[in-house]
């Protein structure tokens, strides 16, 4: 980003972390320029510290010092200084508050499974994180080749217990759920993308980054003509 420009504040990110994503979307939507430090994945606490004990990313420190976290709480604090929260304003706020809440339990939940829900996609994943992300040579190794078993025999079985779905079939019972929800609109904010919209577009980039776990994804019709709508508004 050039020096000329000012920048409106700093996220402190991780390139494969859903909830950096979520931020992202805000943040490249609005077209706010801003600068990105990509953290060590090791060393995540330390690299954050000055955010008290949150130790997890994203987190967001303002231009002018004031420090945000948590993804929903800094895109929210974001469109309020940025956009006059005309993002986060809905005619109807228990409706979009009950999607937030579903995005960001859902999907969340979702996420992991489908990246790392058996051997193979587990193994693709954590070596296509360890090509994102900033770790030293060694633990980025490390990490592709030993975090796999633990990703995928640990996390993502515990994640998809309760659901009775595959990852496949539960990424497409949601979007089963949210493209109901769009119903005639192209969006959940109506003929224009809203909040909840890029909560749940900043989710599903963070599987697209993955080809082979994305393509899984990619057969639910009507949730990929939805982002695509979104690749569209938001470019
Ligand atoms: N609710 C938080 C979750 C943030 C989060 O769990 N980030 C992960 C990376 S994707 C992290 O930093 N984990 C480190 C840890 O929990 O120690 C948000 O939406 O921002």
């Amino acid at each position: 980003m050039s020096d000329a420009v000012t920048t409106v504040g700093t996220l402190y990110m991780l390139n494969t972390c859903p909830f950096t994503w979520k931020v992202r979307a805000l943040l490249d939507h609005l077209n706010l320029p801003h600068e990105r430090v990509q953290v060590n994945p090791m060393k995540i606490k330390k690299s954050v510290s000055f955010a008290g004990d949150w130790g997890k990313t994203p987190v967001w420190k303002m231009h002018d010092g004031e420090v945000v976290v948590d993804s929903t709480p800094i895109m929210k604090r974001i469109d309020e200084v940025y956009n006059d929260g005309k993002l986060s304003n809905s005619a109807d706020l228990a409706r979009r508050d009950e999607w937030i809440e579903w995005a960001d339990l859902h999907m969340k939940n979702a996420t992991i499974p489908i990246l790392y829900g058996n051997i193979r996609s587990a193994l693709n994943t954590t070596r296509s994180v360890s090509r994102h992300e900033k770790f030293g040579l060694l633990t980025g190794r490390l990490y592709a080749w030993a975090g796999f078993p633990i990703m995928w025999g640990i996390i993502a079985r515990k994640r998809t217990k309760n659901t009775g779905m595959n990852p496949k079939q539960l990424w497409h019972h949601l979007l089963d759920q949210w493209t109901v929800e769009i119903g005639e609109n192209s969006f959940f904010g109506g003929d224009k993308p809203d909040l909840v919209d890029l909560i749940v577009y900043g989710y599903m980039q963070s599987v697209e980054m993955h080809p082979k776990a994305f393509s899984q994804v990619e057969e639910h019709e009507a949730g990929m003509a939805w982002f695509q709508r979104m690749k569209v508004a938001a470019a």
